[in-house]
C-alpha cells in the first residue's frame, strides 16, 4: 500500500498557482441518462437508491418526443429521459449504448462565456447557447461534446427560481421511499479508448482549464489484475473531479475494454456519490435490492489496521461492521476514506455507482485497487468476458 501511496502524485500546487479561472464551475447541476424506459428507471432509483420525485416533462406537459423524470436526493439530481418514437436521437443513443449517461450538466454563472471560452479552446459544439423561460425566469444552456457521445452542458440559472427547468412541472407522487443518505456527487469517471488518455487529459487541460490532480499508471494497477491507467482531472477549486480510465494490456481482458465493447464507445463508467454514514447508506441500499461487488477476502481486512496506522486514533467505524457489508477502507497522508461499488446497474456491464465517505482523504482508494479489481474480475469471469 505504501508503495502505491508514494507513487501517487498530488498536483494541487498547480491548481492554486493558476491564473484566473476562465471556467468557474459552481457544481454539478444534474446528470441526464438516456434510457429505454424512463418511468421504470425512475422507480428503480427511487426505490433502491432513495431518490425523491422532483419534476416531470412529457406528453402531459405538451412534449411529444420524449419523457423525462427528475429525481433528487440532497444535492444530487438525476434526469431519466426516454424516446417516445423510433425516429429519435434518444432512441438511437439507447440502441447503441444501452442505458447510460448522456448529459453532465455543469452549473455555471455564465453559460455563454463558458461556451465561448471552451469552443474557442477547441471544444466541439453540441448545442449553442439556448434560453428557455417560464413564469419563474430563464435558464441558459449550451453544450460541448466530451468523450464518446457524452455532453457537458453549461447551465446558468441565476435568473431562475423554478423547480428545475422551464418546461417541467412538479412530479406529484404518493410514493416517496426514504432517502438513504446520499449527499452529492463526489466524482464522475469516464472510460476512453486505447491510447486516448493523453488526448483527453489534454482536452480537460486546454478546453476546460482543469489540472491533472492524481495519476495511477498501468504498472501500479496491472499486475495480475484488470489492467488500466487512471488520471484524475480537477477544476480550479478542486471540487469538480473527472477521473479518466484507459484500458491497458494485461494478462486478462481489461474491465475498461469490457466497458468499451458493451457501451460501444467511450462514456461515463461510474458515478461516485458521497454519504456521511456509509454503514447506514449501504445497509439501506442492500435491503432495497442494490447489488454490490463481492466482499474482499479476510486477508484484505486483516491488513486494514496497518494501513490506517496514522489515522487509527480518528477511525470511528467498526472494521467488522464494514467487513460485513464489504465496505473498503483506504488511507492517505490527509486521512482515510470508505468506499464500495455496485455491480453494473444495467444488463450491459457498463455504468455502475460508487458510494464514498471521505474522512479527510482526497485520494481515490489506490490501496483498494487490488481487492476491487479482483471483485470486478469475479464478475467478468461469470460473464465470460475476462
Ligand atoms: O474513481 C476511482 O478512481 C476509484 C477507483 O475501473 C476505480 O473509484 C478506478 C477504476 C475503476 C473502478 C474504480
Ligand atoms: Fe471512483
Amino acid at each position: 500500500m505504501s508503495n502505491e501511496l508514494k507513487s501517487v502524485e498530488y498536483g494541487l500546487e498547480k491548481i492554486f498557482e493558476g491564473a484566473q479561472d476562465f471556467l468557474p464551475i459552481l457544481g454539478t447541476d444534474y446528470v441526464e441518462f438516456y434510457v429505454g424506459n424512463a418511468k421504470q428507471a425512475a422507480h428503480y432509483y427511487k426505490t433502491a437508491f432513495g431518490f425523491q420525485s422532483e419534476a416531470y416533462s412529457g406528453l402531459e406537459t405538451g412534449v411529444r418526443d420524449r419523457a423525462s423524470y427528475v429525481i433528487k436526493q440532497d444535492k444530487i439530481r438525476i434526469v431519466l429521459t426516454t424516446a417516445l418514437n423510433s425516429d429519435s436521437p434518444i432512441g438511437e443513443h439507447v440502441k447503441k449504448h444501452g442505458d447510460g449517461v448522456k448529459v453532465v450538466a455543469l452549473w455555471v454563472e455564465d453559460a455563454v462565456s463558458a461556451y465561448e471560452e471552451t469552443t474557442k479552446r477547441g471544444a466541439k459544439s453540441f448545442s449553442e447557447p439556448t434560453v428557455t423561460s417560464d413564469e419563474n425566469g430563464e435558464v441558459i444552456q449550451a453544450g460541448i461534446i466530451a468523450y464518446g457521445e457524452t455532453v457537458f452542458l453549461f447551465t446558468e440559472r441565476k435568473n431562475y427560481n423554478g423547480l428545475f427547468l422551464p418546461g417541467y412541472v412538479k412530479w406529484e407522487s404518493d410514493y416517496q421511499p426514504a432517502p438513504v443518505g446520499l449527499k452529492f456527487i463526489d466524482h464522475m469517471v469516464g472510460n476512453v479508448g486505447w491510447d486516448q488518455m493523453n488526448v483527453w487529459v489534454k482536452w480537460f487541460e486546454d478546453v476546460l482549464g482543469f489540472v491533472n490532480f492524481l495519476s495511477f499508471d498501468d504498472k501500479q494497477i496491472t499486475t495480475e489484475y484488470s489492467a488500466l491507467m487512471s488520471k484524475v482531472m480537477a477544476n480550479g477549486n478542486g471540487r469538480i473531479k473527472f477521473p479518466i480510465n484507459e484500458p491497458a494490456e494485461g494478462k486478462k481482458k481489461s474491465q475498461i475494454e469490457e466497458y468499451l465493447d458493451f457501451y460501444e464507445g467511450e462514456g461515463v463508467q461510474h458515478i461516485a456519490v458521497a454519504t456521511d454514514d456509509i454503514l447506514k447508506t449501504v445497509a439501506d441500499m442492500k435491503a432495497r435490492g442494490v447489488e454490490f461487488l463481492s466482499i474482499p477476502p479476510q486477508s484484505y481486512y486483516d491488513a486494514i489496521p496497518e494501513r490506517l496506522k496514522d489515522h487509527m486514533d480518528k477511525f470511528k467505524e467498526d472494521i467488522n461492521e464494514l467487513q460485513k457489508l464489504g465496505i473498503m477502507i483506504d488511507a492517505d497522508e490527509e486521512g482515510y476514506l470508505l468506499q464500495i461499488f455496485t455491480k453494473p446497474v444495467e444488463d450491459r456491464p457498463t455504468l455502475f455507482f460508487e458510494v464514498i465517505q471521505r474522512m479527510g482523504a482526497r485520494g481515490f482508494g489506490a490501496g483498494n485497487f487490488k481487492a476491487l479489481f479482483e471483485s470486478i474480475e469475479r464478475e467478468q469471469e461469470k460473464r465470460g468476458t475476462l
